[in-house]
C-alpha cells in the first residue's frame, strides 16, 4: 500500500478560493454541483496536472469556466479526477457528482443516522462529497446551498452563517445557503438536514456580541441537552477569559447523532456530536457521563481556535491542534472541578492507554513521519501524550510565559495552516530559549524510563539525587536519545516536617530540567533522612524507577505536600503487591494488613473533605495496568487471582471504614453531577466494590438493595456492576431487570452491554454472542460495536485472552465482518491485540496466529491491513 511521508510535503500545486456547493438531499440520488475558484499556487509547480482526489462517487459532469469539458479533456478514476492542460490563470471548474448516502456505511462524508443526514469530513472524507483538493493547507471560503423535501427534512444545517432560506414554489422542497466567511479546510465542512429538536440560549462575548447558541437533537430528547448547552456556555467564558479567546460567528450549533465513529467533530460552527456526548439525564447518565460531556463539549469548542482558525499544514502535525486542544479541555475541567483528581484521572488514561500503546507494535512518535491510513492516528500518542508535551512546555517556561507565547501563536498563524514548528517558535521567542531539544519529545516514541537512586549524608546534611533517563527501542527507532524533561520535585521528612533543603539545579517553581543521559543533583541543608517526591503532578511521561521501601512510601502518602503523589505512592505500594502475587513472589501478610491500614487511615481522614480523592486511592490498579507492568510473558488469570485476592483482602482490613463510608456519604435532594456530589458517590459505590470483595453476601444484599432505591444512573449502575462480580441467580435477575427497564435506551443499553462484556468468567464469550442477537445490537452502530465487542477485548482481560485462543478468535471475525461496513470501526477494535507480544507464550501463539490469518484475508480495508501489518512487524 502507498506509504505517505512527512518529508515528502509540498505544497498544493493549486488552491481553491472560493467554493460554491449546492447539494440536493435524496435518500439514495444526492447530486452535489461544487463550483469551485481557483488559481495556481505561486509555492506550487508550474507545469503540474491538476488533480483533484474523490472516492466513491458518480461523476456527472464537469465543466471549466462555464464550459463543459469532453470525456477526452478530463480523467475520472476512483480516487482522482485529473484535468492535463489545467489553466495557468484563474478559473471556475464546476464538478457534478452523485452521492448515495443511505448505502454509506463507512460515516464518512455524507451518510444518514436514524433517517437524518450528517457528514464526517476528518481526515478525509470531504473527497466523498465532491472532487476537491481535500488537503488541510487549502483553505477556502464556502457557500453552501443546502436543498430537501420539506417534510421528511424540515431541519437543514451548513458551517458559518444562514443568509438564506425559503420554499421551492410549486414543489414540496425547501432550502438552506450558509456562508461560512472563515476560511477553511475542507475536513472542516459539514451539513446537516433532518428532522430535530431543539435547545438554545444567547450568549454575549467579551467584545458585546451576541451569538445564538443550539444544540440539536431527536425530537423528544431535548431536555437532555440542557447539560451540554450550559457546558458550552462554560468552555466559552473560559476561553475568554483563560485564553483570551472569543468566538467569531453569529450562531454555534451543535448536531447529536446516533451512528458516529468517534466522540465528535469542530467542523467550523457546526459541530456534530456522538449522542453519548451530548444526551444526559440523571436516569441515563453517570457522573462520568456527564464528566465526558462537559470535556468534549470544551474540547470541540476550544477547536475553533487551536484547530480552525489555526489549522494543519498536513496530516503529520495532527497533535499540533489535538494535543494543544486536549490539554486546554483538560485545564477547563480542572477550573471547573477539582484539578488534583482531574490531574490523577488524566495520567490513569494516560498510562492505560498511550504507555500501553507506546510499549506495543504500534508505537509512533506524537508527530509521526509516515502513514499508510491516517485515520489510524488518532491515537492516545497524538492527543494524550501530545497534551502532556504540552503540559510539560507550561511547567518549564512557567504560566505567564506560556499564556504570551500562546498569544503571539495565534496572532501568527491565526487563518494558517502552520506546522509544530511553528508553535514551537512562538515560546522560543517569547522566552529567548533554545527549544531544539525539547522538540525531540514530538519525534521520538516509546515512554522513557528514569531510574533514580538518592544517597543521603548526614555529616554534610546533603542529599544527593542521581538520575539516569534511557527510551528502549520502538519501531523505526533503534536508537534512543536523551529527552529534555521537567522533573518537579521535593523532599518529605519521615514525620512529614517540611523540610529546608536547597538545591541551584531547581528552578524557582521546584522544577529541575533532567536533560542528559545521567545528572547528579545534590541538596544541602538536609537535617534529616528525607523521602524524594519525584515527578510531582507527573511532570513529564516517563516510568519512574526509585524503589523507595513500602513504609517510604507511605510516608508519601501520608504527609506529601503534593495530592498527585500522595495517591501515586498507594498506587505503588499497591502495584508492588500485585505483581508479587501475580509472579509468585512471596508476600507477607504483615505487607498487605499494613497497606490496608494505611488505606483505612488516609481515607478516614479525607473521606468528607475530598471523597473524590479518597476514591481514586482505595482503587487498585487495573488488571491491565498489572499486565503493562509485568511487561512480559503475562498470565491474566494469575493477575486476576492476585487482583481479586487484594481486594478481599483491603475489603476486610477496612470494613468498619468502608461500611461507614457507606452509611454516611448518602447525597441528599435531587441529583446533581457537580463534582462535589459525584466525589460522594464515587467513594460510597468504590465501598460497596470493596465490601462485596470481602463479603460476597453483604455485598449482594446491599447492592440489590442499592439497584431498586437508587435514583440516578450513576448509583444505579454502581450497584448492577458489582452484582456482576457476584455469579448466581440475583445477578442473573438482576441484569435481565435492568435491560427491559432500558429497552428503549441505547445509551442506557451500552452501558448494559459493557457490565457484561466485562464479566471475568468462562460464560462471557457466550453471553457475549448472545448479546450480539439482543433487538438494541446492531454491527453497523459503532456506540453498540464498541460497547459489547470493544468491552470484551479491551476490559476483560482473562476472557479476551483465553488461554485456548476463543477470545483472540472471536475479535478477529466480528473485525472481519466490520471491515466490510466500516473499516474505522474494525480497525479500532483491532488494537486490542496490541498487547499480544506480551502474553505467556501459549496466548502469544493463538494471537499470532490469528493476526496472520487476518493479514491473508484478501481486500482487507487500508485501515485494517495497515494495523495488522504493523502489529505483526
Ligand atoms: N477531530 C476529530 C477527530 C476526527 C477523527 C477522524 N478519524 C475530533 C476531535 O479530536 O476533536
Ligand atoms: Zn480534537
Amino acid at each position: 500500500a502507498q506509504i505517505v511521508r512527512l518529508e515528502d510535503y509540498q505544497p498544493s500545486d493549486f488552491l481553491i478560493d472560493r467554493v460554491e456547493l449546492d447539494v440536493r438531499l435524496h435518500p439514495t440520488e444526492t447530486r452535489v454541483t461544487a463550483t469551485l475558484v481557483m488559481r495556481p499556487n505561486p509555492e506550487g509547480r508550474s507545469d503540474a496536472p491538476l488533480v483533484l482526489d474523490g472516492e466513491e462517487m458518480n461523476l456527472k459532469a464537469v465543466s471549466l469556466n462555464g464550459r463543459t469539458l469532453t470525456a477526452e479533456e478530463f480523467e475520472a478514476s476512483p480516487q482522482s479526477l485529473t484535468i492535463a492542460q489545467a489553466p495557468r490563470q484563474p478559473f471556475t471548474l464546476t464538478v457534478e457528482t452523485e452521492l448515495n448516502p443511505t448505502a454509506n456505511t463507512k460515516l464518512m462524508g455524507l451518510y444518514r443516522s436514524s433517517g437524518n443526514y450528517c457528514t464526517q469530513c476528518e481526515a478525509e472524507g470531504f473527497r466523498r462529497i465532491t472532487y476537491f483538493l481535500d488537503r488541510p493547507d487549502v483553505l477556502s471560503v464556502y457557500n453552501t446551498r443546502i436543498e430537501a423535501d420539506r417534510d421528511d427534512v424540515p431541519v437543514l444545517l451548513g458551517n458559518g452563517n444562514r443568509i438564506e432560506s425559503g420554499s421551492i414554489d410549486g414543489s414540496d422542497r425547501h432550502y438552506a445557503v450558509w456562508h461560512d466567511p472563515h476560511p477553511k479546510p475542507s475536513y472542516l465542512f459539514a451539513l446537516v438536514g433532518g428532522r430535530l429538536g431543539r435547545v438554545s440560549k444567547t450568549f454575549t462575548t467579551m467584545s458585546g456580541r451576541e451569538v445564538e447558541l443550539a444544540i440539536y437533537v431527536e425530537p423528544g430528547k431535548e431536555d437532555r441537552a440542557d447539560y451540554a448547552l450550559d457546558a458550552l456556555e462554560r468552555s466559552m467564558r473560559w476561553d475568554e477569559k483563560i485564553f483570551g479567546r472569543e468566538y467569531d460567528l453569529d450562531v454555534f450549533n451543535i448536531v447529536a447523532v446516533s451512528d458516529f465513529n468517534m466522540g465528535a467533530m469542530e467542523n467550523k460552527g457546526l459541530n456534530i456530536f456522538n449522542d453519548k456526548y451530548v444526551l444526559a439525564s440523571p436516569e441515563t447518565a453517570t457522573d462520568t457521563d456527564y464528566a465526558h460531556i462537559e470535556a468534549i463539549i470544551a474540547h470541540e469548542y476550544f477547536h475553533n481556535w487551536t484547530g480552525n482558525r489555526v489549522t494543519c499544514r498536513d496530516w503529520f502535525q495532527l497533535c499540533l491542534k489535538e494535543g494543544l486542544t486536549v490539554f486546554r479541555d483538560q485545564e477547563f475541567s480542572s477550573d471547573e472541578r477539582s484539578r488534583p483528581v482531574h490531574r490523577i484521572a488524566e495520567v490513569k488514561t494516560l498510562r492505560a492507554r498511550q504507555f500501553l500503546e507506546d510499549s506495543s507494535p504500534l508505537a509512533h512518535p506524537v508527530r509521526p513521519t509516515q502513514y499508510r491510513e491516517i485515520n489510524n492516528f488518532y491515537t492516545a500518542t497524538v492527543y494524550e501524550k501530545g497534551a502532556e508535551i504540552v503540559r510539560m512546555l507550561k511547567t518549564i517556561i512557567g504560566d505567564d510565559d506560556f499564556r504570551r507565547g500562546m498569544d503571539l501563536y495565534f496572532e501568527r498563524c491565526d487563518g494558517t495552516a502552520a506546522a509544530v514548528e511553528d508553535f514551537l517558535r512562538a515560546f522560543a521567542d517569547v522566552t529567548g530559549r533554545d527549544l531544539s531539544h525539547f522538540a525531540r519529545w514530538y519525534e521520538q516514541s516509546g515512554t522513557p524510563r528514569v531510574k533514580v537512586k538518592g544517597h543521603y549524608d548526614p555529616d554534610a546534611r546533603t542529599y544527593r539525587l542521581d538520575l539516569a533517563q534511557s527510551t528502549p527501542p520502538t519501531p523505526g527507532q533503534a536508537k534512543k536519545e536523551a529527552m529534555a524533561i521537567p522533573v518537579a520535585l521535593g523532599l518529605v521528612a519521615h514525620d512529614g516536617s517540611a523540610m529546608s533543603a536547597s538545591c541551584d539545579r531547581v528552578d524557582q517553581r521546584g522544577v529541575f530540567l533532567f536533560d542528559k543521559p545521567e545528572d547528579s543533583i545534590t541538596f544541602t541543608g538536609v537535617a534529616s533522612l528525607p523521602v524524594p517526591s519525584l515527578f510531582r503532578g507527573f511532570s513529564a511521561p516517563v516510568k519512574l524507577s526509585l524503589d523507595l521501601p513500602n513504609e517510604e512510601l507511605l510516608v508519601l502518602l501520608r504527609h506529601d505536600t503534593d495530592s498527585f503523589n500522595r495517591w501515586q505512592a498507594a498506587q505503588s505500594v499497591a502495584m508492588r503487591l500485585l505483581v508479587y502475587l501475580s509472579t509468585g513472589v512471596e508476600v507477607a501478610d504483615e505487607d498487605i494488613d499494613a497497606f490496608s491500614a494505611a488505606l483505612c487511615s488516609f481515607t478516614d481522614r479525607n473521606a468528607q473533605d475530598d471523597p473524590a480523592f479518597a476514591a481514586l486511592v482505595v482503587t487498585l490498579p487495573s488488571e491491565a495496568d498489572v499486565a503493562q507492568e509485568i511487561g512480559q510473558d503475562v498470565d491474566p488469570d494469575a493477575i486476576h487471582r492476585a487482583r481479586s485476592e487484594m481486594r478481599r483482602r483491603i475489603g476486610q482490613g477496612c470494613a468498619k471504614h468502608l461500611q461507614r463510608f457507606y452509611e454516611t456519604l448518602t447525597v441528599s435532594g435531587p441529583y446533581s453531577p457537580d463534582a462535589a456530589s459525584a466525589g460522594r458517590r464515587a467513594l460510597r459505590n468504590a465501598s460497596l466494590d470493596l465490601l462485596a470483595a470481602a463479603d460476597p453476601d453483604t455485598g449482594e444484599a446491599l447492592a440489590v438493595r442499592q439497584l431498586e432505591s437508587a435514583s440516578n444512573m450513576t448509583d444505579r449502575l454502581a450497584s448492577l456492576s458489582v452484582l456482576t462480580t457476584l455469579p448466581g441467580a440475583v445477578r442473573e435477575e438482576a441484569i435481565a431487570r435492568f435491560g427491559d427497564r432500558y429497552r428503549n435506551e441505547p445509551l442506557v443499553l451500552d452501558k448494559w452491554f459493557t457490565l457484561q462484556a466485562a464479566i471475568p468468567e468462562d460464560g462471557t464469550l457466550e453471553r457475549v454472542k448472545a448479546l450480539m442477537q439482543h433487538p438494541a445490537f446492531s454491527i453497523a452502530n459503532p456506540n453498540r460495536v464498541r460497547s459489547l465487542i470493544g468491552s470484551f477485548a479491551m476490559l476483560n482481560q482473562v476472557q479476551f485472552n483465553r488461554a485456548d485462543g476463543a477470545g483472540y478468535r472471536f475479535l478477529a471475525s466480528i473485525v472481519l465482518r466490520a471491515d466490510e461496513l466500516n473499516p474505522q470501526l474494525a480497525a479500532r477494535l483491532l488494537t486490542a491485540f496490541s498487547t499480544w507480544r506480551m502474553m505467556e507464550s501459549t496466548r502469544r501463539s493463538h494471537a499470532e496466529q490469528v493476526l496472520r490469518s487476518i493479514a491473508q484475508k484478501p481486500n482487507l480495508s487500508r485501515d485494517v491491513g495497515d494495523i495488522v501489518s504493523r502489529s505483526l512487524e
